[in-house]
Formats: C-alpha cells, structure tokens, sequence
C-alpha cells in the first residue's frame, strides 16, 4: 500500500448523560457505530511510550502514532487543548521508525522482509510485545465540516469524548485549531485543561509505575 501519513489534530472531552441531547438539539448528524479492540505494544523498557511514540493494531492493521513538531503561532489557548500527532499507517514506514528507536534485539535479519498487517513476526525482533488491550464502542457524529466528533465508551469502564480533524500535509494547522474551538464553543465544553485519553486512564489503572513515568517526562 501507498506511504500515508496524516496529522491528526484532536481535543478530548468529558462526555456526559447531556451530550447526546446536546448533539441532536444542534443538528449534529450521526455517521457511524462501531466497535473495535486495540492492542497496543512496546518492548519492556517502553522505549517507544517514552519517546511518545504509540504503536497500535486497530481492525488488523497497524498504525503509529508519533508527536507532530510544532509550528509557528501554535501557543494559543486552543492550541494548548488539542493534541497532534502524525498517524502513519503504512507497515514498512511503521517498522523504519520503530527501527530509529530499537536497534536489533534478534539475529532474524529476514523478520521484514515483506511483511504484511497479518503477519506479526517482525514483533520479535524489536522485542515488543502488547502491553494494553482494550475494546471500544464509539459513536460519531459531523457537526461542522471536516470536524469528526467521537464518542468513546471503553470497556474498563471510561467515556471520553472527542473533536478530531485530519488535516491534509501543507494544511493549515491554525484554522484547523479554529476550526475545533469554534465546534467545542457549539457543544458548551468550558473546560479550560486537556482531558485525559482512554490509554491515560487505562495506564493509571492497569500499569500505575509506567504511568508515572510518562507523567514525569511531560508525555501524559
Ligand atoms: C496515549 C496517546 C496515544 C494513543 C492513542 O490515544 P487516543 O488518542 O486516546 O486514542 P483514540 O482511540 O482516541 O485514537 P483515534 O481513534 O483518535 O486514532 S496517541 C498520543 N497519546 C498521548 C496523549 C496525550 N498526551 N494527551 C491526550 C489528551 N491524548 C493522548
């Protein structure tokens, strides 16, 4: 498959009894249900978590999430709400950047040789192996254009909800940080600090020692 990578430009909010009510009193339109298990890995140092780099199979197939650099005139107030991180999605991408983190740990030089979304075997050679599994019902609706909102019931028993617009490579990241506020003042979100994602809840609970260490290095 092609390379692809996109930026990913989200802001998480706390979602309540009143938020569905709040999304048909605007109009906003339903565009899907699903539900879907994520695994995500690291090896036993978490190289990669502490890097902020998060490696997940989603619906069979991979994707990488890594930290999105910061542009210019990125220091606003809805610029500190959302996060960004590059998403990419294509394998042979996926496993050069893991390679950037994790030299070698086996002598199998053949593990990526073409290597397809099914065939886990490259796994070993980076020694990394799934630290947190978990499945997801969501919900999304469109309110505005470009703008996805998701909302998010995790089966360890946490709700999130979340503003999330793909914005294309060249895009304007600032009118997309507008964009986002402008949906989020529609919904009546007044919060004023960044709510926590399903995996920060689900590593506070299930892997308190790494989540500290994440929290320390500035990461969750
Ligand atoms: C923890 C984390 C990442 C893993 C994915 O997290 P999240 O965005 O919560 O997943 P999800 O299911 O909503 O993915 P989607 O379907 O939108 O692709 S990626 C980055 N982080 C770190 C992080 C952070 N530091 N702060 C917040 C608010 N979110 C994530």
């Amino acid at each position: 498959c092609p390379f692809q990578m996109s930026l990913e430009v989200e802001r998480k909010f706390i979602c309540d009894a009143d938020t569905l009510k709040t999304l048909e009193e605007l109009g906003a339109v339903c565009v899907g249900q699903q539900q879907f298990q994520d695994q995500y890995f690291d090896n036993p140092q978490f190289d990669l978590t502490l890097r902020d780099m998060w490696l997940r199979k989603r619906k069979g197939c991979w994707e990488l999430k890594c930290p999105a650099e910061e542009t210019n005139g990125e220091q606003s107030r809805a610029a500190a709400m959302c996060t960004r991180y590059k998403e990419i999605t294509t394998l042979h991408e996926i496993q050069l950047r893991v390679a950037e983190v994790i030299k070698d740990v086996c002598e199998d030089r053949d593990a990526e040789k073409a290597s397809s979304h099914q065939d886990d075997s490259w796994l070993s050679r980076r020694n990394l192996a799934c630290f947190a599994e978990f499945t997801t019902a969501r919900q999304s609706f469109k309110l505005e254009e470009g703008v996805q909102i998701d909302l998010d019931q995790a089966d360890f028993g946490y709700h999130v909800g979340e503003l999330e617009v793909v914005v294309p490579e060249g895009g304007d990241v600032q009118a997309t940080l507008e964009k986002i506020e402008r949906t989020a003042q529609k919904l009546g979100l007044t919060g004023d600090r960044r709510v926590e994602g399903k995996m920060s809840v689900f590593l506070k609970r299930y892997h308190p020692e790494h989540y500290a260490k994440l929290l320390n290095v500035h990461i969750l």
